[in-house]
């Protein structure tokens, strides 16, 4: 077996979002966080965007982009996580394209300046979760993507599901509970062990102290005690 190193920012979704898989197929690796604002030499050296997720192979070969590593992930180690079938394969990347403009309407109002801005961002959501929900009507009877079989589409979208509930704890959006489908997917893949990368509570109260350093309009809906307790 090869030798893989994930290279990564703690709270990255896109990070996560490989993890995921690497667990989903039980591949050893080694899990390394640098810190966002002091990015080594030689992460620098082997990251053409200066972003994470890059995973290392062997010592010498280093991929990026959570989509092309996943992708790669999944033609080289079994189990196959993209249907057998070309079609619903198709149908399995379409909606994995989708993911960015998914992420940036769920997790925008984390960034917006102001009330204005926030009011404008979680506007966005029902396009976004009324697409995922005619798509999981159409795909069949989950409880995961494509039914009982874990798929790239579900490693796509679990890191954004679970800070939709991370954003929903700190100022309640209400937006979920209106698409069934979409909740009922988002609620099996948080009780995967695969989506968490850390201890829950641990992992969500650095997201929040991440949300209240960025010092955006919600920053003040997080108690200072949250930050304390990290
Ligand atoms: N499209 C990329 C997005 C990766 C990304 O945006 N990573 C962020 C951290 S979550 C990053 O490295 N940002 C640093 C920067 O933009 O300089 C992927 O899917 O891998």
């Amino acid at each position: 077996m090869a030798k893989y190193l994930l290279v990564s920012f703690k709270t990255c979704p896109w990070v996560q979002r490989s993890a995921i898989v690497l667990r989903e197929k039980k591949i050893e690796f080694e899990f390394r966080h640098i810190e966002p604002d002091n990015r080594p030499d030689w992460f620098l050296a082997i990251s053409p965007h200066k972003k994470v997720p890059v995973l290392r192979i062997d010592d010498k070969v280093s991929l990026f982009e959570s989509n092309a590593i996943n992708e790669y992930l999944d033609e080289t180690i079994a189990p196959r996580l993209h249907p057998e079938d070309p079609v619903a394969r198709a149908i399995n990347r379409a909606w994995t394209d989708y993911v960015p403009t998914f992420a940036e309407s769920v997790t925008g109002m984390a960034y917006s300046a102001d009330e204005a801005a926030y009011q404008a961002a979680t506007a966005k959501i029902p396009t976004a979760f009324e697409r995922l929900e005619r798509a999981l009507e159409k795909q069949g009877a989950g409880p995961l993507f494509n039914g009982t079989k874990y798929s790239l589409v579900d490693a796509g979208y679990a890191p954004f599901l679970q800070r939709y509930y991370f954003l929903d704890r700190i100022k309640p959006i209400g937006q979920i509970e209106k698409y069934p489908r979409l909740k009922a997917w988002a609620e099996t893949l948080m009780k995967r062990p695969s989506t968490h990368s850390f201890p829950e509570a641990e992992f969500e109260a650095l997201y929040r102290l991440n949300v209240k350093r960025r010092k955006k309009w919600m920053s003040q809906f997080i108690p200072d005690v949250a930050v304390a307790a990290e």
